[in-house]
């Protein structure tokens, strides 16, 4: 498949963070909804990318895997001159990559598996996994009150691939494990991400999904409104 193609899932967090990096740094391209659930799609999937997750991007046929892998290729290869979401300084870039990190392993992660848990037959269900998942997501929680006292974004002074990280991270992390209200910086800084175009353009694509959404109980109500039974 020639040109630039995205294959994504609107309720995917890391494809969300994919699509708000995509958004920010102004890129044109086709976005390719992949349903896994579907035998004939999965195969083919599982043919360009063994390991099966998603996004990828595909770059005149070239197979692009992982979500910040992926973004740096599109701010390399493909954004207008001025658009950046990491930064040429190269400390500056480690920051951003470390704050990317820590989105992916400590709040996406735990998030995941809350996910996965509730997927599972009740009988299945792993309550000290899912207890040890929301251990971490807190202590999250804790470091970043801290560290964003007196910041605007999370690395740096201008929003960057972290923010795109922690959008999705945060909004999901949150149906299960809001924060508490003495987390101060990081509500502001939820509401920040929030309200940022990119990241508001992205939650807006995916609101017709959240009924599918298996955390959707926790959803606010600015996003989802349950049907009436
Ligand atoms: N490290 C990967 C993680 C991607 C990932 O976990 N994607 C999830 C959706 S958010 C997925 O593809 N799940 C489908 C599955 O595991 O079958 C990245 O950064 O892109």
């Amino acid at each position: 498949m020639p040109g630039l193609v995205l294959h994504y899932h609107p309720l995917s967090s890391y494809c969300w963070k994919a699509t708000i990096a995509i958004d920010a740094l102004g890129i044109e391209l086709r976005k390719q909804l992949l349903d896994l659930a579907d035998p004939a799609q999965r195969d083919a999937y599982f043919a360009l990318w063994p390991i099966g997750k998603m996004p990828l991007l595909m770059d005149e046929g070239r197979v692009i895997p992982e979500s910040s892998i992926i973004i740096e290729h599109l701010q390399r290869h493909h954004a207008p001159h001025g658009r950046q979401l990491i930064p040429d300084d190269s400390d500056a870039a480690l920051e951003v990559r470390l704050w990317d990190r820590f989105f992916d392993q400590y709040v996406m992660t735990p998030m995941q598996a809350h996910t996965a848990d509730v997927l599972k037959p009740e009988a299945g269900r792993d309550p000290d996994g899912v207890a040890r998942a929301r251990n971490l997501i807190e202590r999250s929680y804790a470091i970043l009150q801290r560290h964003l006292e007196g910041r605007t974004w999370i690395a740096g002074d201008t929003f960057s691939m972290a923010d795109c990280s922690a959008a999705p991270a945060l909004f999901y992390a949150n149906t299960y494990v809001p924060p508490a209200a003495e987390h101060t910086h990081l509500l502001a800084y939820i509401e920040r991400l929030m309200d940022h175009p990119a990241v508001a353009a992205t939650i807006d694509q995916s609101r017709e999904w959240f009924k599918f959404y298996p955390g959707r109980a926790g959803l606010s109500r600015r996003y989802y409104i349950p049907e009436e039974a």
